[in-house]
């Protein structure tokens, strides 16, 4: 059987991975499974003069091999192209985007740096499967080193409709180095449609059956394979007798009737400022809502050196200083805000003991949170989705209630209907919801993204 080797711009910590989640504890089980290595980023930045080794551990019977990326590689590969270009722009948020022309060349030159490192590891069977916007360019690299093994991409974020990618830098560059794949992974039905059309449109592809596309010399499978949770070990965390202390210790301490639970990293792809203004408009609208239901929002932060996050906390902080100012009470606080991470099982927890998960990103490439919520949900008397059109889960999570996240009139009035549903009707949309979790689950992800991957690109060996 041959090795997986994984590939991202961070590796994992292992020791804290059941923290982490169920991503990180899925690549770790394939590896296990499959002899492998993972290979990525340790997370430290030296400085520039420092000489790189790669450092081969293993953790939980996981072999990592590691690389630290010195300060001009953080700032212009992470900060500035990953971060400051593809990530804003993917989000369709051009106007967030900053280009300059050191960024590009960094993140080209650890790209290669990576690729570099990789090879002198590698076998001649083994598969390799790379994660993300920071190693487009990965595969290109390695096949420029000779490298002829199957390699696969999969894309954590959405893919943007052809107008909206022609404003990245060099969009042809990328999607020729897309080709050197010989699987192409996107989350959602969408995305996969917008890449097409873009290859179609702009570098003359042709399709080739359902799932491949011809182009540049070569032929790559294209295709949606949406990404899932460990649903069975997510509702277990939300029953254990912790979580059942957790959830009647918070019912006791709090006035309110009923809670309504956002969890995100504070990014501004997730639409923070708009569920806080739809909530005022809930609690303005309709009244009867004041001193009976509280906001619970969670958001850790991230990115920070990238200025557009601390634009973000600032305008959250704000914004929730002012509601709890104007409508808070001595015996209510109308938003709890904590921006922090929290243990998974709390978050288990708190997902079940909240009568709505709020869910409202502007774009978003799934969204694990959701899925989350449905899973953590009691059948007999679970709360209710409320889910942005706009996150990829939506293409699936069709029975929550969905609403387009930039219209807080029609989140506030969602909110009430969430919050004002009979049981048999928030039973009907569980029961749908939870069946479509399990069907997209973590397994079947990574297992079908294997299977592509190794049966295909046979048809390419003579065209690398
Ligand atoms: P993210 O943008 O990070 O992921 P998401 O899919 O919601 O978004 O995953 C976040 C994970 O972090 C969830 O498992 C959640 O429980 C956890 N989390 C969030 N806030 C937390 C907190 N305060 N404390 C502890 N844990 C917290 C990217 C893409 C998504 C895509 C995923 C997976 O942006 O669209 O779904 O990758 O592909």
């Amino acid at each position: 059987m041959s090795r997986l080797i994984v590939v991202s711009n961070r590796v994992a910590d292992l020791t804290k991975s059941v923290q982490s989640g169920g991503l990180a504890v899925a690549l770790a089980d394939a590896l296990r499974e499959h002899r492998g290595i993972w290979f990525g980023w340790d997370g430290t930045v030296v400085s520039d003069a420092a000489p790189i080794g790669i450092n081969l551990t293993q953790q939980h019977h996981v072999r990592t091999a590691t690389v630290p990326l010195t300060q001009r590689d953080y700032d212009e590969y992470y900060v500035g192209f990953s971060n400051n270009v593809l990530w804003p722009s993917f989000h369709y948020r051009l106007d967030l985007g900053i280009i300059d022309a050191k960024s590009i060349d960094g993140y080209r030159r650890v790209n290669q740096r990576f690729a570099k490192a990789l090879s002198a590891l590698l076998e001649p069977d083994d598969v390799i499967w790379v994660h993300d916007y920071h190693l487009i360019p990965l595969a290109a690299e390695l096949r420029a080193l000779g490298m002829r093994q199957n390699i696969g991409f999969f894309l954590h974020i959405p893919f943007p409709p052809p107008d909206i990618f022609l404003a990245v830098p060099e969009p042809e560059w990328l999607a020729r180095a897309m080709f050197s794949y010989d699987v192409i992974g996107f989350q959602t039905r969408t995305d996969t449609a917008n890449f097409r059309r873009y290859m179609i449109e702009h570098n003359g592809a042709t399709e080739i059956g359902a799932h491949q596309i011809a182009a540049f010399g070569r032929t790559t499978t294209v295709r949606d394979f949406p990404i899932g949770i460990d649903v069975d070990a997510f509702h277990e965390m939300a029953h254990t007798p912790k979580a059942v202390e957790q959830i009647e210790r918070l019912n006791r301490r709090s006035m309110v009737s009923s809670q309504i639970v956002g969890v995100d990293r504070l990014d501004y792809s997730k639409g923070l400022p708009d569920r806080l203004r739809a909530f005022r408009l809930l609690l303005e609208l309709y009244p009867e809502n004041r001193k009976a239901v509280t906001l619970m929002q969670i958001s850790p932060p991230t990115r920070e050196d990238v200025a557009a996050y601390s634009e973000i906390r600032k305008e959250l902080e704000g914004l929730s200083g002012a509601i709890n100012g104007e409508f808070g009470d001595f015996d209510w606080t109308p938003v709890r805000y904590i921006h922090r991470a929290v243990p998974r099982d709390t978050l288990a927890a708190l997902f079940r003991g909240s009568q709505v998960g709020l869910v409202t990103p502007l774009r978003d490439g799934m969204n694990l949170v959701a899925k989350e919520y449905v899973a953590a949900q009691d059948a007999d008397d679970p709360g209710v989705l409320v889910l942005s059109r706009f996150a990829g889960a939506a293409e699936d999570l069709e029975e929550a209630i969905l609403v387009n996240p930039y219209d807080n009139q029609e989140v506030a009035q969602s909110l009430q209907r969430a919050l004002t549903m009979r049981q048999g009707e928030r039973r009907e949309r569980h029961k749908a919801l939870i069946a479509r979790v399990r069907q997209h689950d973590v397994r079947n992800w990574r297992e079908t993204f294997l299977e592509a991957l190794r049966t295909a690109g046979r048809e390419n060996e003579s065209a690398v």
